[in-house]
């Protein structure tokens, strides 16, 4: 099967996870902590389950690995979020996602990105564009940094992180002409794509929460990176994506080559 035809399917399985998700926001959840700071719920898992059941029905040679399930860690494998914004879910703020990517070894093939509650879908393959429903995603080279809606995620899990990050943040307050940080990376990079935030970065993220999106960021003709530069894969510590122009701006600005404080 060519991975045109693959990603149009798993278009179908991640918009019927988008159905089991909803049919669980705004109830009362059955919580559990899975670490520090780290939650999951009966809607993360019921996801899951159903999204493993539709992969393996429909492309049985493929192994799985689920956010929650776990799973292959090496070649050819599905790498699932079954709900990425768990918080935003569980507090009732109704911004997330489902993500699932065809990945081999640690870059990945083919993504696709569902928002269930505005009903968007973003998806892409290696080679081939990233599309949603009524058009083809094609960037353009964007605007200062003046003139830019820019995405962030605050880093969670890894408390080191933190004096780094707001050295950085602190420097893009200063100059873009907005920041928002909606807590589900999935959706940010989604919303890249789509056209919505001109850039955004994020520390600290797992290969579920990016895999999709970094394929169909890229696709859509954003540029992506870890947040120095250099090249992006699935374990990378970082993660940073844009349009051309603030792209560039905030790579200087990370880099210090640009002084802003
Ligand atoms: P999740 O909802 O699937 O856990 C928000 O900044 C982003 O970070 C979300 O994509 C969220 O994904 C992820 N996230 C939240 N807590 C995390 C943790 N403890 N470790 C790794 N990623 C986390
Ligand atoms: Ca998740």
């Amino acid at each position: 099967m060519n991975l045109k035809s693959l990603v149009e399917e798993v278009v179908h399985v991640a918009e019927g996870a988008g159905k089991i998700l909803l049919n669980y926001f705004g109830k009362t959840l059955h919580v559990e902590r899975k670490g520090l700071r780290d939650i999951v719920t009966d809607a993360d898992l019921a996801s899951e389950e159903y999204i493993k059941g539709e992969l393996q029905r429909r492309f049985p040679d493929v192994p799985f690995f689920g956010e929650e399930t776990g799973g292959e860690e090496r070649g050819i494998r599905w790498v699932v979020d079954p709900l990425d914004g768990t918080k935003n879910f569980a507090w009732g703020l109704d911004i997330f996602a489902v993500s699932i990517a065809l990945v081999r070894d640690d870059h990945p093939l083919a993504g696709v990105i569902h928002v269930p509650t505005k009903n968007i879908t973003v998806w892409a393959y290696e080679g081939g564009g990233a599309y949603t429903k009524d058009r083809k995603l094609v960037l353009d080279g964007g605007r200062p940094l003046s003139e830019s809606f820019i995405a962030t995620g605050f880093p969670h899990g890894n408390p080191e992180l933190v004096d780094p990050y707001i050295v950085g943040l602190r420097r893009v307050l200063k100059r873009a002409m907005a920041i928002r940080r909606l807590g589900s990376a999935a959706y940010d990079l989604a919303m890249v794509a789509y056209g919505m935030f001109d850039a955004f970065w994020e520390f600290g993220l797992a290969p579920w929460d990016t895999a999709a999106g970094a394929v169909i960021v890229r696709e859509a003709g954003a540029v992506l990176s870890g947040i120095d530069g250099s090249p992006w894969n699935i374990n990378s510590p970082t993660i940073f994506t844009g349009k051309r122009v603030p792209y560039g701006e905030m790579l200087k600005i990370f880099r210090g080559e640009i002084r802003v404080d």
